[in-house]
């Protein structure tokens, strides 16, 4: 297990720690026992000239716990975050390297509660809590050694009392966690209902829905505080019980032990001492059920990211993967079928753009043209059929090779919190200039509206680029993709938000950018109409192929579409 990997690398930390813990017991074994010396050395027996250095024991015996208890604490403290922190980065290195399948299949909130909440439960077990749960073991059993070096006899009593008081404990923390549990859940909805709304407040508001948003949150509020409530009522019940056995137990052998003393059977100082112990064998049965929970939680957790570090890319650098330098572009899909959950997406796919040429595609919506992109970036594989480029089947080339030659518009755009020069030179960090960054947002017709902003270029967009308009942020992206300067380059619905004389601009733009394959992917005709071929998508299929002349003349699905756009217009 690789929490176990990286602890053992910090094996001295942990040496030292556990020393500093031993030390730290043995003195808390020790100070009953100068107790026990002041009682019937100094009281009983009136030798006061051992007083003074049984003083001085006291306070080094003080001293040195403060020491060591400092030592273990913080010594566990650094390693567990250490090995946490170590644990979550290689955690986010590896969520990051598997495929687009794997997020299809996970949501995001999941995956976010195994990245923080997880690695803090294992932080947490191998921390501050295993290290307790060792201190609790020795401790207990090193007290009771002392105990029955001083009688036998009494230490029958911690013996029968301290096993009801651990399982009193663990079976409130058992209440506790169900309890617990649910209450955690409540929490995960109500942070949902709260984030949904206020994510999604336009809709909210202009479908009216305030009351019924509100009244869900309410309710949900109020399950939250009922929980909360039960919890503290278990609490309250069990906590009393847990404290009668505890004070049940101290004044139980200060009878009998008082009780053997008179008898002869131990000295006062025997019995101080017991007292002593009695009182200092508590805690850990106290916090038993809490350590139990907390460990089992822990293992839970690491069950879980186990899970995820068991999931393998399922798109990767095949063994013969080659590089792809000087990347001519030129694309060839090859009778491509491809499936997903056993749907078929696309069938006996054939095309061929040569390498500065251009390709059109459109189609209905949901007809497979962005399925077209997702496989020649290799987000997902094909069923069957292969996709070159410049010759190369597309599975035998280093992804990292093949998507850096290839320079995409995503349909859905996002952007990053950033500045708008970080944005745009996402593709090209640490190569491109900041004049040819502003080169890119000119020829993406993005400039304008850049340089009116107040700190232009280093303006820092929100989450999902708030504060831009849907076009705004459609020609930062069309800016990225210009930037990357890639051999080629694919435009996916990329200028649906923007003006006619916008999107002919951007588009005399892109036509002038020599030597780049595109792939211009669009509803509307004006977008495709100089390609070199248009190919119609219709279920997956082909449905009709040809130049923008050659299908006008087809009179087929392109015609119609072409007719529906500009009917209006032509009369
Ligand atoms: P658009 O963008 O609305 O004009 O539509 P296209 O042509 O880009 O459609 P596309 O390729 O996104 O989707 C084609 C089919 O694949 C459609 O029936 C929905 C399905 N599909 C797309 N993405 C996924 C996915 O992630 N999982 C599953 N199961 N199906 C998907
Ligand atoms: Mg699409």
């Amino acid at each position: 297990m690789k929490i176990f990997k990286h602890a053992a690398k910090y094996w001295y930390f942990y040496l030292i720690a556990f020393v500093a813990m031993i030390g730290s017991i043995l003195l808390d074994m020790a100070s009953p026992m100068v107790t026990k010396k002041i009682v019937d050395d100094v009281i009983t027996d009136g030798n006061t000239k051992i007083l003074m250095s049984l003083l001085i024991a006291i306070l080094a015996i003080g001293f040195g716990r403060a020491v060591t208890q400092y030592v273990k604490e913080f010594l566990f403290d650094k390693v567990s975050i250490t090995v946490g922190s170590e644990l979550r980065r290689e955690l986010f290195e590896h969520i990051q390297g598997l495929s687009v399948s794997f997020f299809d299949k996970n949501n995001t909130g999941e995956l976010m509660a195994r990245v923080k909440d997880d690695i803090d439960k294992i932080w947490n077990a191998i921390g501050f809590v295993g290290m307790l749960a060792i201190e609790g073991i020795i401790y207990t059993v090193s007290v009771l050694v002392c105990m029955v070096t001083l009688s036998p006899v009494l230490t029958i009593i911690p013996v029968i009392v301290l096993p009801i008081v651990g399982y009193t404990a663990i079976m409130l923390e058992k209440k506790i966690d169900v309890v617990y549990g649910d209450i955690s859940e409540e929490n995960a909805r109500l942070n949902t209902v709260a984030q949904e709304n206020l994510a999604g407040v336009r809709t909210v508001k202009a479908f009216a829905r305030e009351r019924y948003e509100i009244k869900k949150f309410k309710e949900h509020n109020e399950r939250y505080c009922e929980l909360n409530l039960k919890q503290s009522k278990t609490l309250i019940r069990y906590y009393p019980n847990i404290s009668f056995y505890t004070r049940f137990l101290l004044i139980a052998v200060v009878l009998v032990g008082g009780l053997l003393t008179i008898d002869g059977k131990m000295t006062l100082g025997d019995l101080s001492a017991f007292t002593q112990y009695a009182n200092n064998i508590i805690w850990p049965m106290e916090i038993l059920g809490w350590l139990c929970n907390d460990i089992a939680s822990g293992v839970a957790s690491s069950r879980k990211i186990k899970k995820i570090f068991d999931e393998e890319a399922e798109i990767k650098d095949s063994d013969k993967a080659v590089d792809m330098s000087d990347c001519k572009g030129e694309i060839n899909f090859e009778n491509v079928t491809f499936e997903l959950n056993d749907a078929t997406i696309l069938s006996d796919i054939s095309f061929k753009v040569e390498p500065g040429k251009t390709i059109g595609i459109m189609g209905m919506t949901g007809a497979g043209k962005t399925s077209i992109v997702n496989l020649l970036e290799r987000f997902y594989d094909v069923k069957s059929g292969s996709i070159k480029i410049d010759g190369k089947d597309v599975r035998d080339i280093k992804l990292n090779d093949l998507r850096k030659n290839i320079s995409v518009v995503m349909q859905d755009v996002f952007l990053f919190s950033d500045t708008i020069m970080e944005n745009i030179s996402i593709g090209s960090k640490g190569i491109i200039t900041q004049d040819a960054i502003c080169e890119s947002a000119r020829a993406a017709k993005a400039s304008d509206f850049i340089d009116k902003l107040k700190e232009q270029y280093d303006t820092v967009i929100g989450e999902r680029g708030v504060g831009l308009s849907g076009g705004q942020k459609q020609r930062i992206s069309i800016a990225r993709a210009i930037a990357k300067n890639a051999p080629i380059l694919i435009l996916d619905d990329s200028t649906s938000a923007l003006d006619m004389e916008t999107e002919y601009e951007i588009q005399r733009e892109i036509e002038a950018l020599k030597g780049v394959t595109k792939m211009i992917i669009a509803h509307r005709i004006s977008a495709v109409k100089n390609a070199d071929e248009i190919i119609i998508l219709d279920e997956g299929r082909i449905a009709e192929r040809g130049s923008h002349d050659e299908l006008m003349k087809k009179k087929g699905l392109y015609y119609d579409t072409y007719v529906a756009q500009y009917a209006n217009y032509a009369e």
